[in-house]
């Protein structure tokens, strides 16, 4: 069903990333839509935009209001429904250089839009009933997915899948509702569904338990992996961050203490996002600043999804050094990618504290390609660890969280005797939760802190 606001005004905004390039894609939608393009174009064919068939595409001009040529463009008329708003939509392809866009919008204001705000175009699909708030919001996963896990899995969510679930979750609870007030009319009667009731609510709290749980894990596959790299004064940790990221972005001496702070890099590697942290070296040492380095490296260690743990192959470990590498293994081991740097130089220094080590040098490059390997199967592990099928956002995490809060405690009522007209009350309450994660019962204003999220164009 598609609902039209006449009051609704018609908004236009850049769609495609600002900045010069060969094309920008701008939209106006909304009531005025086709009118207002109709104003500022002058098609190659002489027609009018307002008198020709939905879903085509025109060449011609954009013009501003002393009749002056813009730009040469495509116009793609579409009228409602069948668009992505619901409303009457005209998209424009233009040259994309700043000035031509920001004339182009200047001509439609003049004409009679405004500009859209945050995510306007999305919320108006969802108001109009073209798709649900979950599926918004999975369209705002798509565009930031730093992984081609999350972009797989809010594609799925995009397509549906955690919409039908929560519709499913919502049918179980109504299932439950309806033998609650059976069971509740038929007191007299003795007949009860108590055990029924049970099994339902207790079969909808364990999905949400097993959603719920891998929530914060999932927290990688969308932002991408962080990768810390760790270990003492000198190992060469700067040289492997350069050689991992294939340019000379940290500085790299022999001076030992040389990188004080944390340094962030990022690269697009095998479909996904890699931040690569690179560390100051840990030691013992006076130097305030290089105290608070070393504070920050230790914390970077816990933070991390991934630590490469770099050992200097070419000189023996002091005491203090030793006991840094043991502990860091021993309470992070699942992270840790252990490697001895400098081989080419190496003493007969074979310690590894146990563990499986990669020899490399990076003056030499030997092995980089190993460790790269190695940080790709323990990315292809973490992944493995998340199973469920769908990308909570906070919102919707918090929700499922108390969802599966009321339904614990439903069942704590589900002991003889059953008060059914209490349990019914309860249930209802549960009904308030699934409408909200859909979007169908939430407020105006957290309507707005949603789509405040989304970028002008979406
Ligand atoms: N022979 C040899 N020298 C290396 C290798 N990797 C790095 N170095 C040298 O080791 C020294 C220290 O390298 P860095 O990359 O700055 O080491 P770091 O671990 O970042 O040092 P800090 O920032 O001081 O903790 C430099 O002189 C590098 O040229 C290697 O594989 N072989
Ligand atoms: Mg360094």
């Amino acid at each position: 069903m598609t609902v039209f606001n006449s009051d609704e005004q018609t908004i236009i905004a850049q769609c495609t990333p600002k900045g010069s390039g060969a094309l920008a894609l701008l939209r106006i939608s909304g009531p005025q839509a086709i009118e207002i393009a109709t104003n500022i174009s002058k098609l190659a064919s002489g027609k009018a935009l307002r008198e020709l068939p939905t879903h085509t595409i025109h060449f011609g001009y954009v013009i501003n209001s002393s009749c002056e040529h813009i730009d040469q463009v495509l116009f793609l008329l579409m009228h409602a429904p069948r668009t992505f708003t619901g409303e009457d939509t005209v998209e424009i392809s233009c040259h994309n250089n700043p000035f031509i866009v920001a004339d182009i919008i200047k001509s439609a204001i003049i004409a009679g839009a405004r500009i859209a705000q945050n995510g306007e175009f999305t919320r108006r699909a969802v108001m109009n009933n073209k798709i649900d708030l979950v599926q918004a919001e999975a369209i705002n996963e798509l565009i930031h997915a730093n992984t081609t896990v999350a972009l797989k899995k809010s594609m799925a969510q995009l397509e549906g899948s955690l919409s039908a679930w929560i519709a499913g979750l919502e049918n179980s609870l109504l299932q439950a509702l309806a033998l609650t007030e059976a069971s509740f009319e038929f007191l007299d009667d003795e007949i009860s569904f108590g055990s029924q009731i049970y099994q339902i609510i207790d079969s909808a709290d364990t999905k949400i338990k097993t959603i719920c749980s891998s929530h914060d894990q999932q927290l990688q596959i969308r932002t991408g992996i962080r990768i810390a790299i760790c270990g003492s004064v000198n190992a060469g940790k700067s040289s492997l961050f350069n050689a991992l990221l294939a340019k000379d972005r940290a500085i790299v001496t022999n001076i030992p203490g040389t990188t004080r702070d944390t340094i962030e890099a990022g690269l697009y590697k095998d479909g996904n996002y890699w931040t690569l942290i690179d560390t100051a070296g840990i030691r013992q040492t006076d130097d305030l600043i290089e105290n608070q380095g070393i504070e920050r490296s230790l914390k970077e260690v816990s933070r991390a999804d991934i630590v490469i743990l770099v050992l200097d192959g070419s000189r023996l470990l002091e005491d203090h050094e030793k006991t840094f590498y043991q502990e860091c293994i021993a309470n992070h081991n699942p992270k840790i990618i252990l490697i001895r740097n400098k081989v080419d130089a190496a003493l007969d220094n074979t310690i590894t504290f146990g563990q499986t080590c990669i020899d490399c040098s990076c003056k030499t490059k030997q092995n980089i390609d190993i460790i790269e390997k190695a940080i790709a199967d323990k990315i292809a592990a973490l992944f493995d660890l998340i199973n469920a099928p769908f990308l909570l956002n906070e919102r919707q995490a918090h929700l499922l969280h108390t969802l599966d809060q009321k339904l614990s405690f439903i069942k704590s009522m589900l002991v003889e005797p059953i008060q059914y007209e209490l349990v019914s009350t309860q249930i209802k309450d549960t009904l308030i939760f699934t409408s909200e994660l859909m979007g169908k019962t939430i407020s105006e204003s957290n309507m707005d802190l949603i789509f405040k999220q989304f970028c002008v164009g979406k």
